[in-house]
């Protein structure tokens, strides 16, 4: 690890105020994600915040597929995060009517998408926060923010059946959703309150080894 603030400025202007030694990457690393990110044409590339559409960070090999990515583009785009009315104006009254597609669709939204944009502070932190170098504990937080969809800093059991829709597409109703998400939650509701918080949920992660293989994407940088 290396401090970034003595090297950065002077490759890449006052841009690199913005980074501290906490960033994960070395810094050949962090020239070769700032390549990328400048491969991919950026808006106002030579100013001093160039600004990449989301639909650009969409359309990346590794995120194309990826069922989350609306979540994902959400989570890491601070102009995404600022955009409150993002939120669904409402939860539908009966959870047997959701989930995923209502969230998505609501994101997904051609003028949502034109008014948001990745910034290169928020490219980075997806790449070091997807990378198998992350600690748990900022994987967790990541996953917290991503599987919360309804934006409300707690997951239950809509949340879940979002997850399982989003990850599994419509291999199952909305009713086999339901029931499954009603049985996890009865396993990870330690205080019984029918939600998750993000302590209670990290120590869940714990429990499941796989969590930390399966919670990478491998950026090509
Ligand atoms: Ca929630």
């Amino acid at each position: 690890m290396i401090v970034l603030h003595n090297v950065l400025p002077h490759l890449f202007g006052s841009l690199a105020l913005i980074y501290d030694s906490s960033v994960l990457f070395r810094e050949d690393e962090i020239r070769r994600i700032w390549a990328r990110f400048h491969s991919l044409n950026p808006i106002d590339a030579k100013s001093a915040r160039p600004k990449l559409p989301v639909t650009t960070v969409l359309a990346m090999p590794e995120l194309a597929n990826n069922p989350f990515k609306y979540r994902i583009i959400r989570y890491f785009s601070k102009s995404a995060k600022q955009m409150e009315f993002l939120i669904p104006p409402h939860v539908p009254s009966n959870q047997n009517d959701i989930p995923a597609q209502y969230y998505t669709s609501v994101i997904q939204r051609p003028e949502m998408l034109q008014r948001m944009y990745f910034e290169f502070d928020d490219f980075i932190n997806m790449f070091s926060v997807f990378s198998s170098r992350a600690m748990l504990d900022t994987k967790s937080a990541a996953a917290f923010g991503i599987y919360d969809f309804t934006e409300d800093r707690a997951i239950d059991v809509v949340d879940i059946q979002c997850v399982i829709m989003t990850a599994l597409g419509s291999s199952f109703s909305a009713q086999d959703t339901l029931h499954i998400a009603r049985d996890i939650m009865q396993v990870a509701d330690s205080d019984g309150n029918r939600q998750l918080d993000v302590l209670e949920f990290a120590r869940i992660l714990k429990r499941i080894p796989e969590f930390m293989a399966n919670f990478q994407i491998d950026f090509d940088f």
